[in-house]
């Protein structure tokens, strides 16, 4: 690696092979590798969920088979845009491998999205097609959709069947004309939303190839076997659920138990019912786990891991404390999948992310964390202008900033104004739309806070017009953007503190709020 990281992998990898051996692009791409490993072996389970226990290769290489005849009747083919959205179960695993397989470009989307943000992402991927699924109240989300694009076929995935596949006559990609075999690698296969700095959402696009390489690291990387049983709360419409715990589940061959929702309970049952042995989460979910009295049943599992968010170190030391399990911290982003982690065999060092994962470049630019490689994405959809700003000489600029430590990467902040709470992204430009379309507001900045259950919390710092009731703002906020972006704490300050060139000075803040 660059920056005088020799390849941690290489070294770790010289009993088996090095890292510059290891395959990023193994099987082409990955609706081709899920379904040639589900038709030879299609009795095997690959996905529980709670409505249909675990379902075979067989019943989910059917089940993408309806979804494919469902969207080749629609006319919906190669590069179209097809948004989705839903809780976790079986019926969106299969649903979302058929549009992979059938060529289109999966847009997954946070459920608690509300009007703007949905029709903000259809008026700029324009969609032929959304699959959605419980999410807000019903028909809220075909009505935002239809605002933005009313050519836009807007269907479920629930209302297929599960079918009653016996395995002796287990399906083919070509004899259910899922035609993953036709899939190039570098065609684009997700596009994945984040909000930005501008408060435009801005899609990034992820090529098979970008999905597969990254996939693949982590394969080498965290030791992940068929063998493996993931307990997988994360929702699927971000990377961490999705891009990871998903995408690597079904490429290696491993198993994963699927809830819609996290619960403590929940997790330690399916670890003890199902022998599960691999567990993903964000910091908050394993402060929750390690406060339950439940929480040496984590000693169980083989391996646990943690991201898309800094995770403290007494974090760390409590979780192991309580049941020996000594978590890997892994950094990634949705526009590069994952990066760089802690290695799986010893020592893992809290407070680092570790190192790049193979075939993953990384250097520093004045702090800066700046990426190459396989899985590192092209650019964003229709962004020219905020592509030119975001790679330097084919290197992405990741907006964090990072120091080496003795060869681990320790993320010490960020240059861009990001919030992330719970593991979900805020970005305040956003939000401060939003609360000053109100009219009691004058003006007003939103900021994080740090807070020890949810890392970050958004808060708002509000010149009011006139009087106006916290909790009102808070609504109003939530009746306009997802909850998470709904502000913690409201503090009312005379003036938003500017400099020479009226620019708010974020760092000035909090000096001066009074709640
Ligand atoms: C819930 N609430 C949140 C919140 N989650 N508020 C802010 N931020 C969040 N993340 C609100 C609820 O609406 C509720 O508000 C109150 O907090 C308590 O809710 P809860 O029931 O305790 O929350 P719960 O549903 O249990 O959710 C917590 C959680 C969830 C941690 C399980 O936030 C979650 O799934 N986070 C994972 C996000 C994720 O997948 N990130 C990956 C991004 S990919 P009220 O007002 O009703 O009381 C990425 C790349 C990478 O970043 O590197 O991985
Ligand atoms: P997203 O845009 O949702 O993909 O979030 C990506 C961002 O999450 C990164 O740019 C980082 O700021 C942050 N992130 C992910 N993992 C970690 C980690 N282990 N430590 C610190 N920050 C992280």
């Amino acid at each position: 690696m660059t920056d005088g990281q020799e390849s941690h992998w290489s070294r770790h990898l010289s009993a088996g092979g090095s890292a510059a051996e290891v395959d990023l692009s193994a099987g082409g791409t990955l609706p081709a590798v899920w379904l040639d490993r589900w038709s030879a072996d299609p009795q095997r389970a690959v996905v529980w969920d709670a409505h249909d226990g675990w379902v075979t290769g067989a019943q989910l290489a059917a089940r993408a088979q309806d979804v494919a005849e469902r969207l080749a009747s629609a006319g919906i083919g190669a590069g179209d845009r097809v948004l989705i959205s839903g809780p976790s179960s079986s019926r969106l695993v299969a649903a979302h491998a058929a549009l992979l397989a059938a060529g289109a470009v999966v847009v997954p989307l946070n459920g608690a999205y509300r009007a703007e943000e949905v029709r903000g992402v259809v008026a700029d991927c324009r969609p032929a097609a959304a699959l959605v699924e419980g999410v807000g109240e019903p028909g809220e989300w075909a009505e935002w959709i239809a605002e933005a694009g009313p050519a836009v076929q807007v269907t479920d995935f629930d209302a297929m069947e599960l079918a009653e596949g016996d395995g002796s006559s287990a399906p083919t990609q070509r004899d259910h004309g899922v035609q993953a075999s036709e899939r190039r690698p570098d065609e684009p296969a997700l596009i994945g939303y984040t909000s930005g700095t501008t408060g435009r959402p801005k899609g990034a696009v992820l090529s098979h190839a970008n999905l597969l390489a990254s996939v693949r690291a982590l394969e080498l990387a965290w030791h992940w076997t068929p063998d493996d049983v993931l307990v997988l709360a994360l929702p699927l419409f971000h990377m961490h659920g999705l891009g990871v715990g998903l995408h690597g589940t079904l490429t290696v061959g491993a198993r994963a138990v699927l809830q819609p929702t996290f619960e403590p309970d929940a997790v330690f049952d399916a670890i003890r019912e199902h022998q599960a042995t691999m567990f993903f989460g964000v910091p908050t979910m394993y402060s929750r786990l390690v406060a339950s009295p439940r929480a040496a049943e984590l000693s169980a599992l083989r391996l646990c891991v943690s991201g898309s968010a800094p995770m403290p170190a007494e974090l760390h030391d409590a979780v192991r404390e309580a049941s020996g399990q000594h978590v890997i911290e892994r950094y990634g982003m949705t526009e590069t999948v994952m990066l760089v982690s802690n290695p799986h065999d010893e020592p893992r060092r809290a407070g680092t992310v570790g190192f790049p994962l193979p075939g993953v470049e990384v250097r520093l630019d004045a702090e800066e964390i700046l990426v190459r490689g396989p899985n590192v994405f092209s650019g964003y959809w229709e962004r020219p202008a905020e592509n030119a700003a975001s790679f330097s000489d084919g290197w992405f600029r990741t907006g964090d900033l990072g120091q080496w430590d003795d060869g681990y990467l320790r993320i010490v902040g960020r240059a861009k104004e990001l919030i992330i709470c719970g593991g979900f992204n805020v970005y305040p430009r956003e939000v401060e739309e939003v609360i000053a379309s109100h009219p009691d507001v004058a003006e007003c900045a939103v900021g994080g806070e740090p807070d020890p259950e949810w890392g970050e919390v958004v808060v708002a710092y509000v010149v009011a017009e006139r009087d106006f009731a916290e909790d009102e703002l808070k609504d109003f906020v939530g009746e306009h953007l997802a909850f998470y972006k709904r502000p913690r704490r409201t503090y009312r300050i005379d003036a938003l503190p500017r400099n020479a060139l009226g620019k708010v000075q974020r760092q000035m803040l909090g000096r001066q709020a009074k709640p």
